[in-house]
């Protein structure tokens, strides 16, 4: 059965990095027992890259392969490739596909083939898949649900970290939410307070001030909302406060919106049926959408190092 999700437009590409060396599409494969198929024992990270007169510009690329280290780290993943060279596969994954519009960078480490013990390591694979993508949730807001999955605690789970295994919770309750009619989920923490999207960071407005969960909550911390932090403090002169959220709160907030690689900057129109605030994108969202796509086009001096051009003729 399928969710009604807002389906991404996306394309195959014609080569991937793999393990070293870019193959071609159809022969980026692996064996049906790699560890981490069977007990999700991967890491991975999302990077998109605009399309703007003969060049991909990579938003935030050293930032997002740092945190891929970061996540293998934390659950004995050792990636058999220096920093550098990882930043060179992406660049040259680009610029060997030599990509015409949008697209979106999966990099992914994965403890491979060896065995089916659990605490065993065996030799990791990596893969660096980019393609072209369009939106991932739908630009004009979502209407969402609170999803009936709570957030693992961070004691439970690597909730910090971008490991594949814990994906299958945010599945689930994106699953939940396209079968309820919903566009996207919501997920709380264990003791109730607003977490985060499926995939995605969430902030609310309340009397013009932003309010995000706090990174030593269960959250990812993600890099789009740090972005969206240092947008609406340096540039809109805007205050963040860093907090925990109540999930009426959320209900009654003037503007709410998610942050994430994928989604972007989308507003949320709705939540459980209430409208949040006119029911409409909120003026403080509009302001912050429109900077940020400034910004990854590379058009904003303030953060250009933020954008690493690729050359693709
Ligand atoms: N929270 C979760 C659970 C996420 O999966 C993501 C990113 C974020 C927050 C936002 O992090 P960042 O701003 O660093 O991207 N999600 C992935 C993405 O590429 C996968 C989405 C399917 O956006």
């Amino acid at each position: 059965m399928n969710g009604k999700a807002f389906s991404a437009e996306m394309k195959w590409p014609k080569y991937v990095w793999f393990n070293g060396s870019i193959v071609r599409w159809e022969d980026a494969k692996v064996h049906v027992l790699v560890h981490g198929l069977h007990y999700g024992t991967g890491v991975f990270e999302g990077i998109r890259g605009y399309y703007d007169s003969g060049t991909i510009k990579v938003f935030r690329l050293e930032d997002h392969i740092r945190r891929l280290y970061r996540s293998a780290k934390a659950i004995y993943i050792n990636i058999p490739y220096k920093f550098e060279e990882l930043v060179k596969a992406v660049e040259e994954v680009i610029k060997v596909n030599g990509f015409r519009s949008d697209i979106y960078i999966r990099p992914i480490a994965f403890n491979g083939l060896g065995g089916v013990a659990l605490g065993a390591s065996y030799p990791v694979e990596v893969a660096i898949i980019a393609f072209e993508f369009g939106k991932y949730l739908k630009p004009g807001g979502v209407r969402c649900k609170i999803s009936s999955w709570r957030k693992s605690p961070a004691d439970s789970m690597p909730v910090w970290s971008k490991v594949t295994g814990i994906y299958l919770l945010y599945h689930l309750a994106a699953m939940e939410a396209r079968l309820s009619g919903y566009d996207e989920a919501i997920l709380l923490d264990s003791e109730g307070y607003v977490a985060e999207g499926s995939g995605e960071n969430i902030f609310i407005v309340r009397d013009g001030v932003l309010i995000t969960p706090p990174v030593y909550d269960a959250i990812l911390e993600g890099i789009t909302r740090d972005t969206v932090i240092r947008l609406a403090t340096e540039v809109l002169g805007l205050k963040v406060v860093e907090r925990r959220i109540r999930r009426e709160e959320l209900y009654t907030c003037d503007e709410a919106f998610f942050t994430g690689t994928a989604a972007e900057i989308t507003p949320i129109v709705e939540v459980d049926g209430r409208p949040i605030g006119t029911g409409t994108v909120g003026e403080i969202t509009k302001k912050l959408m429109e900077l940020y796509r400034e910004v990854v086009l590379g058009r904003v001096e303030r953060y250009r190092h933020w954008v690493t051009e690729v050359l693709v003729g």
